[in-house]
């Protein structure tokens, strides 16, 4: 079989071959877990090796082309030998973790259906300015495509492991248009770096889902399908309907929601992912430290010193809109203005973290901004810190503890450690005064968004491989209720962590959090 060729001076030998009958599933399947054993030893991306004309010469090539010497919508090991690592679609994620994924999801679909997932839109900010593209999580967690304009269909073909048929439609190479906007994959790259068994033109949906849906009695979608075709330029030229229409033309009757089954995966994450995690969790660690290391002045000053630090070593940016609040600001939960000014005297609460492979590490520290932390502020924080210790060390699978369980000890342990501190809940009746001081949940589940896999309830016990965030939080109102000299301090400790069998282990360690510790960062 010879390689397809992507490079657009190569479109016309390319369309040629696109013609050519592709192997028996059967057959490439075997080739491919074969060849992906294999895969971290060649350059191939493609797991099936056996292609690879080159890959002794740990050379992916396209007929004449070398892979290095094209330009792909994201990166690819040939391009970003940097970033990625032989055989990775994405960071520490290998073409074998994605098929394997596919796999799963299919042998968690019931008989004779597909899940359909519409990438992401790019999201205008304002007029013609866009903001950075990010894909939609599921789209992304199945595919590892990096792209807009773009619908993967995973049909479920028979009852065994590996009856699947994964079909990616993307945007076919355009050098005219890849000359205003930066490079895109195309169609050929769909199949030999992204591992489609099928690639198209999603120019062609409107004929295509019907065919790829023949036989198909039952469709899960994600929420993307729904979203009117507005915002894709390319979309809006090449259908008149949106995907969900398509779908439903096709007589299957009502489209299910794919995110709950997705979820049931992404919630336990692999060990690449957790390697992911962890790597986000250290690189986003050490930038809080050493932000503590500084004396700041102003919050947006430290809020741009975290946004460079998250980009910066390896780092894919920030991984939401962090919350640089001075004072008693920090008693408004998402306080994200972040332009006031830091006073000595003061504390600041940061909660902040950054991304690495897209998968995220969610972080809050609170500081003295003179490097000092006050009495009242001393006796405020390690009250927090006590309970946030012992809540962290709940996050293992053998205490079959669930989230909602460890809140209910977190605001035991709460109640107790203010009670030494001359906090009061002797009266008021009705609701539950700790309410007041700790407003919100004690953690969520993070991966590849903050708040991860949402359909995933709290009850249920925190299981190995489960990767959670334990963030207390103490936020005094100005009210005559509490102590005078804690009234408008607000302090939240959160740490990302993953449930071990015995022990969780902590992802964002590297952010000092001990008062010897923060207090000697300024010692120098
Ligand atoms: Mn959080």
């Amino acid at each position: 079989m010879k390689l397809r060729q992507p490079h657009a001076a190569c479109l016309e030998q390319a369309s040629r071959l696109m013609t050519a009958p592709l192997r028996p599933m059967a057959q490439r399947q075997q080739t491919l877990r074969r060849a992906a054993r294999l895969s971290t030893r060649t350059s191939c991306a493609r797991p099936w090796a056996s292609v690879c004309s080159r890959a002794s010469q740990n050379v992916r090539s396209y007929a004449t082309v070398s892979a290095a010497d094209l330009l792909f919508g994201q990166p690819v090991y040939e391009t970003h030998p940097h970033i990625l690592k032989a055989g990775e679609l994405t960071p520490g994620i290998t073409a074998q973790e994605y098929y394997d994924r596919r796999v799963a999801l299919a042998a968690a679909l019931p008989a004779d259906s597909a899940a359909i997932l519409r990438a992401s839109d790019v999201k205008y900010r304002s007029g013609a300015v866009f903001f950075p593209f990010r894909q939609e999580s599921d789209f992304f967690y199945l595919t590892g495509f990096n792209e807009p304009d773009a619908v993967a269909v995973i049909r479920k073909t028979g009852p065994d492991p590996g009856d699947c048929v994964f079909s990616l439609l993307v945007r076919p190479k355009d050098p005219r248009a890849e000359q205003w906007n930066g490079p895109w994959s195309g169609v050929d790259a769909a199949r030999d770096v992204f591992n489609a068994d099928e690639a198209h033109d999603i120019g062609q949906i409107d004929t295509l889902l019907p065919k790829l849906l023949r036989g198909v009695r039952t469709v899960y979608a994600n929420s993307e399908v729904d979203v009117t075709p507005s915002a894709s330029a390319v979309l809006t030229t090449a259908r008149a309907k949106p995907v969900k229409t398509l779908i439903e033309d096709g007589g299957v009757g009502r489209v299910h929601n794919l995110a709950p089954v997705v979820a049931q995966q992404r919630a336990i994450k692999s060990m690449a992912e957790i390697a992911n995690m962890r790597q986000a969790g250290r690189l986003s660690g050490r930038a809080l430290t050493d932000a503590m290391r500084q004396a700041w002045t102003r919050e947006k000053d430290l809020a741009a010193f975290l946004d460079y630090r998250f980009h910066h070593d390896g780092g894919d940016g920030i991984a939401y809109v962090p919350v640089v609040a001075g004072g008693s600001r920090g008693m408004l939960i998402h306080y994200v203005l972040n332009n006031a000014s830091l006073n000595e005297g003061e504390t600041v609460l940061v909660d902040a973290g950054g991304e690495y492979g897209t998968y995220i590490a969610d972080i809050t520290r609170t500081w003295p901004v003179s490097g000092r932390f006050t009495a009242a502020q001393r006796d405020l924080y390690e009250a927090v810190l006590r309970v946030q210790r012992s809540s962290v060390s709940l996050c293992r699978a053998a205490g079959g503890l669930s989230l909602d369980q460890i809140h209910r000890i977190t605001t035991d342990g709460l109640r107790k450690e203010l009670g030494k501190i001359g906090f009061d809940f002797g009266y008021g009746i009705g609701s539950d005064p700790l309410s007041t001081l700790f407003p919100h949940h004690v953690g969520h589940y993070v991966g590849l968004d903050v708040h991860d896999t949402p359909s995933i309830p709290r009850h249920i016990p925190l299981q190995v491989g489960h990767c959670v965030t334990v963030e207390p939080g103490i936020y005094v109102p100005d009210d005559t209720r509490w102590p005078k000299h804690f009234r408008g301090l607000a302090v939240r400790i959160e740490d990302s962590i993953c449930v071990g069998e015995d022990d969780p282990h902590i992802l964002t360690t590297e952010a000092v959090k001990e008062i010897v510790d923060i207090e000697a960062l300024r010692d120098v």
